[in-house]
């Protein structure tokens, strides 16, 4: 084909070709590589047409497949449509940017009105949608929110989950989505959930990971990053802290909310609690303190009393709170918050809000118009943006989980939205789905095991595990402290009673742990401390040798963070190429015969695919050959039937 291109190329044929001419034409190289490229493409929609798709966690095909709508997004000074094309002069970014993330906070607190953080891209889909939606789908709205949303304080759309679904699920490369993005929006800050010491994983790294980790993420647009620890343990948190500071971006720490702060009977995490976690952050120097509802418990009493005391104590510090909706009660807490002097809220555009996810957008912003607290947003543009969420989720109904309605027993079991959603529907693919209410049971006597702690991605797992364990055999809360030192617990479990995730608030509890535990090794510090640094060079050689010189620094972290997704995900690009270019709806499901789909494989180049016909089964080599017209010229795959 290379040949062909260049004998067939104008200025070859023209006679004027000269020596250099090669080297000269890289547009010959590049239509080489598009071509081997839609050629991958190709196979990887003959594999959806004869096998359907393997994305885990899907179930059946999306309910809608129409050509979706954009919105119209209209300027600030009249009714005139905007340019989306051309991104907006102005937003939050731009003082971080000039000032420094001192004078960003200081802007923050300084704000007449409360700020919002659109969790869309990130949160709202984590907790709806099993974290399946991808960067197309993304990028398809982002030059619209970033005229709507200007005035957001952030758009969180990285971290927390999507990192590792966007390669283990999606074979898609979350640095890809975080430069591709940045470069549509450069007016809004980014905001990425980073688990402290655990980054964007389930367990601790070494620290020198987390520092290059932010590094990267920093100098790829990233701008507020939110830091927690699943238990609250300030050595976990330091690392983190630290690692944003030195990278320069937005320092925004985060206290996981649990429990009760007006229920005088829930005494382990009281205001006291709160307080003095605040007061330990604030003397690391953080820019903006985060509270992290991530189960939705802070009810509006509890946001007053707590915001109020806080706002009190530290009249000059943000605070930018988190909550999600699984009750019912978001959108009143956040008005509270809000009131006793929050400076963000946390809200999703309306489609993509409530029940396991965050409040409306459109509810809050619309409550707020005309008081004191306004948002700087316009509900009409939210209303723009909520038209393409409506028919986006629609594309991924095959991810839901079928949350229905709000369930506030939350307050009881206190399950993490994400994690609610999540255990639903892994319940029912483990044949459990039925004990539902059994499981939401175990997991409040699960938490009751651990010494009642924080439940938040990685603790809520060993909860959750906890919990699935003793709906399967049959225990109950007695059952296990009678007979811990003979039943085979989940690893997750063991190794938080070892002390891998670090310390809970007030120890763990006794005997347990040592029956739980018995003669492993257990760790009463800060886990990563003890760990060696990797050697990230090193590591570059290896992926290097594997994969050859197209390895970014970017791509070590990713190896270093999730090492066999990692190697899973560069096989799937060697067969099928950077699937994130293929519409979702054909990345889920096959076309209609006689069906026209377009493929933007880069700007400039775009693949105009028709799919022609299936053959007949192969019974010799298991085989069936999928024909596809492309760009006009007629293609054949040959795909393994795997039926
Ligand atoms: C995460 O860690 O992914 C969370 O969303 C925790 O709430
Ligand atoms: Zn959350």
């Amino acid at each position: 084909p290379f040949l062909q291109r260049l004998i067939t190329h104008d200025v070859f044929i023209s006679g004027e070709a000269w020596t250099t001419f090669i080297d000269d034409t890289p547009d010959l190289f590049r239509l080489v590589g598009s071509k081997n490229r839609a050629q991958k493409v190709l196979k990887y929609l003959g594999d959806i047409v004869v096998n359907g798709s393997s994305i885990k966690g899907q179930i059946g095909e999306p309910v809608f497949k129409g050509e979706i709508h954009f919105p119209t997004i209209r300027s600030l000074a009249g009714p005139d449509p905007v340019d989306v094309q051309i991104p907006p002069g102005h937003g939050w970014r731009h003082i971080f940017i000039e000032k420094g993330p001192k004078a960003f906070a200081k802007a923050v607190r300084e704000y007449n009105g409360v700020l919002i953080m659109d969790t869309t891209w990130r949160d709202a889909h984590q907790s709806l949608l099993a974290t399946r939606v991808r960067t197309i789908d993304l990028l398809n709205i982002a030059s619209h929110t970033a005229h709507a949303l200007a005035n957001a304080y952030s758009l969180e759309m990285w971290g927390g989950a999507t990192f590792d679904v966007a390669l283990r699920f999606l074979y898609e490369d979350p640095w890809d989505r975080l430069d591709k993005l940045r470069a549509l929006v450069p007016n809004i800050p980014f905001q990425m959930l980073l688990r402290g010491a655990n980054a964007v994983g389930y367990t601790s790294y070494p620290d020198n990971v987390i520092y290059e980790f932010c590094q990267k993420a920093k100098d790829h647009g990233m701008d507020v990053f939110r830091i927690f620890d699943s238990l609250n343990y300030i050595e976990n948190m330091k690392l983190g802290i630290d690692a944003v500071k030195k990278a320069g971006g937005i320092v925004e720490a985060a206290i996981c909310y649990t429990g009760d702060v007006t229920n005088p009977k829930r005494k382990k995490h009281d205001l006291q609690y709160y307080l003095v976690l605040t007061e330990q952050l604030v003397n690391l120097g953080i820019h903006v303190l985060g509270i992290k509802d991530m189960a939705g418990l802070l009810k509006p009493e509890a946001a007053k009393l707590l915001i109020g005391s806080i706002r009190q104590k530290w009249p000059d510090l943000p605070i930018h709170v988190h909550t999600h909706d699984t009750a019912g009660t978001g959108v009143a807490s956040m008005l509270a918050a809000a009131a006793a002097g929050a400076d963000v809220i946390d809200l999703a555009i309306d489609s993509m809000s409530g029940t396991t996810s965050q409040p409306s957008m459109g509810a809050v912003v619309s409550a707020l118009e005309h008081t004191d607290l306004g948002t700087g947003i316009r509900l009409e543009d939210v209303h723009a943006l909520n038209g393409y969420w409506e028919q986006a989720r629609k594309l991924y109904s095959c991810f839901e989980a079928g949350v229905l309605s709000a369930d506030s027993s939350v307050y009881e079991h206190e399950m993490p939205g994400g994690q609610y959603t999540n255990l639903m529907f892994q319940s029912a693919q483990l044949g459990l789905g039925k004990q539902w209410k059994e499981i939401k049971k175990a997991y409040t006597e699960a938490n009751k095991l651990c010494g009642d702690i924080v439940k938040v991605t990685p603790s809520s797992k060993v909860v959750g595990d906890l919990a699935q364990f003793l709906v399967s055999n049959k225990l109950n809360y007695q059952d296990v402290i009678a007979k811990a030192k003979t039943l085979s617990f989940p690893t997750s479990v063991v190794e938080f009673f070892q002390g891998y995730l670090g310390q809970p608030y007030g120890g763990f509890p006794e005997p347990l742990r040592s029956d739980i535990i018995r003669d492993l090794p257990r760790i009463d510090g800060r886990p990563g401390a003890t760990m060696k640094p990797l050697d990230l060079l090193e590591l570059k050689k290896e992926l290097v040798a594997k994969y050859g010189g197209s390895i970014r620094d970017v791509d070590v972290v990713s190896a270093a963070i999730y090492p066999k997704v990692f190697a899973e995900y560069r096989e799937n690009l060697e067969k099928y190429g950077d699937v994130s270019v293929i519409p979702t709806r054909y990345f889920l499901s096959r076309p209609e015969i006689g069906e026209e789909l377009s493929i933007e494989l880069e700007e400039g180049v775009t693949l105009i695919i028709k799919y022609l016909a299936v053959g007949p089964l192969n019974t010799t080599n298991g085989r069936r050959e999928v024909f596809f017209e492309l760009n006009g010229e007629a293609r054949v795959v040959g795909v393994v039937d795997t039926s």
